[in-house]
């Protein structure tokens, strides 16, 4: 099943987290990459006031996978802490590496701390647009709109922008 991720940095060397997450993704059991996006810096959303100057690298990638997305979750936090990931009260406190399933193929599913698609991602600019880069058709589920349509008319104006990197 196609299952898309969303990955982003705001600590350490940002690049390195992304370019390591990535590959350790990639070497999952069962788990095949079949595209991702530019890597972009993105001014963060919804941080501490204190956080609001780390801006993030983010990304979207999409991978094949043989494993089902709750278990899939599992081997991804274990990625999360292998990059020094440190979970505490706040959530949203800085991190090497948070690896997000956006969706995966046309499932929903809301048990045991994951709700998929992610209940979140069509309001956030610096997923929707690295999403509407590799996958600009795909319609996810709850929604009748394509990641291109969704872009277009988002409210989220935050700055997001792609980086001429190879990472
Ligand atoms: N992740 C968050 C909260 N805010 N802002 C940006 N720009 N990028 C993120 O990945 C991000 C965020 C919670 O996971
Ligand atoms: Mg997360
Ligand atoms: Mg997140």
């Amino acid at each position: 099943m196609e299952i898309g991720l969303s990955l982003g940095s705001n600590i350490g060397d940002r690049a390195a987290n992304m370019s390591t997450a990535r590959d350790a993704i990639a070497s999952l059991e069962g788990v095949r990459l079949v595209a991702q996006s530019s890597l972009y810096e993105t001014a963060p959303v919804g941080v501490k006031e204190e956080y609001m100057h780390m801006s993030f690298l983010n990304a979207v990638v999409i991978i094949e996978s043989e494993t089902a997305a709750g278990p899939l979750l599992y081997l991804l936090s274990g990625i999360e802490a292998d990059l020094g990931r440190e979970r505490g009260e706040d959530r949203y406190a800085p991190r090497p590496i948070d690896i997000d399933i956006l969706y995966a193929g046309n499932e929903c599913i809301d048990s045991g701390g994951l709700t998929v698609p992610h209940p979140r991602w069509a309001e956030r600019r610096f997923v929707v647009e690295p999403l509407a880069e590799i996958r600009p058709d795909l319609i996810i589920p709850g929604s009748s709109r394509s990641a291109r349509e969704i872009l277009a008319s988002l409210n989220d104006r935050s700055g997001v922008q792609a980086l001429a990197v190879n990472w």
